[in-house]
């Protein structure tokens, strides 16, 4: 089963679900539409996906989130097996979504419990400067010892354990620095596996700014929760 969570991407997200659909392994494809003003709903449908529909843009951890809600609403119904991997998938990858059954095998197969894709250099350049990725890999660093290569990926297939350690998630853009590091905390295994990805580089425009300084602020928030959180369970106060 695999969620995506998307928001405008009336491009690409027609593309990207039939992709995912022939992923081996992946029976269901959820599209969350949060909140687009374009034709992404209307096209995910036709394109032969569950869609879950915000009025309003809630930010992608909620997406995510919401997506984990119809998964758990098919299953009441019989129309989803109990125990299966999750999959999320970022909605601007198009056919090269494709390659991801590389992420969902190692699961399936009991290897790992989190799989995060690591993407090859993409065909256009991005524009930004690698802040916010040095600061998510030097947090999850600091927090698990653990150093990933890619940090940011929101490419990911979890176990059911992986998907009891990492819920409820981090808010908006700290879904994926949280994922990881509440997974490793949980004593599960996580491994990065290349795959031959090409998504939508964010540009350096005042948008790609925007974005950057909205995941920058998130992933610090996840990061600053999960310290909090481990200095009270690693050091209980003595009454
Ligand atoms: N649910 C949700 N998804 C979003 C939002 N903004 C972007 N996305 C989706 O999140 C994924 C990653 O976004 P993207 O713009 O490609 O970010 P980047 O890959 O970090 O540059 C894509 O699937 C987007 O459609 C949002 O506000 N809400
Ligand atoms: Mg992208």
């Amino acid at each position: 089963m695999a969620v995506v969570p998307a928001r405008d991407e009336a491009d690409r997200i027609a593309a990207t679900v039939t992709a995912v659909r022939d992923v081996p392994g992946v029976a269901t494809v959820i599209v969350v539409d949060d909140g687009s003003t374009d034709a992404t709903a209307r096209l995910a449908l036709a394109a032969g996906a569950e869609l879950v529909r915000h009025a309003r843009n809630h930010g992608k951890a909620d997406a995510m989130m919401s997506g984990l809600g119809r998964a758990a609403g098919l299953r009441r119904v019989g129309r989803l097996p109990g125990g299966v991997a999750v999959l999320f998938v970022d909605a601007d990858l198009a056919d090269s979504a494709r390659s991801l059954g590389a992420l969902v095998e190692p699961v399936m197969a009991g290897h790992a419990d989190l799989t995060v894709a690591t993407l090859p250099p993409q065909r256009t350049a991005g524009g930004g400067h690698g802040l916010v990725v040095d600061l998510a890999r030097r947090g999850i660093k600091e927090l698990t010892g653990w150093t990933p290569v890619q940090p940011l990926s929101g490419m990911r297939c979890l176990s059911p354990a992986a998907v009891a350690a990492a819920t409820p998630f981090a808010r908006g853009w700290g879904v994926e620095v949280g994922m990881t590091v509440d997974v490793l905390a949980a004593g599960l295994v996580v491994r990065e596996v290349p795959c031959e990805l090409q998504h939508r580089v964010t540009g350096s425009d005042w948008r790609g700014q925007v974005h950057r300084a909205a995941q920058y602020r998130d992933v610090a928030l996840a990061l600053a929760v999960r310290r909090l959180r481990r200095r009270l369970g690693g050091h209980p106060r003595v009454p």
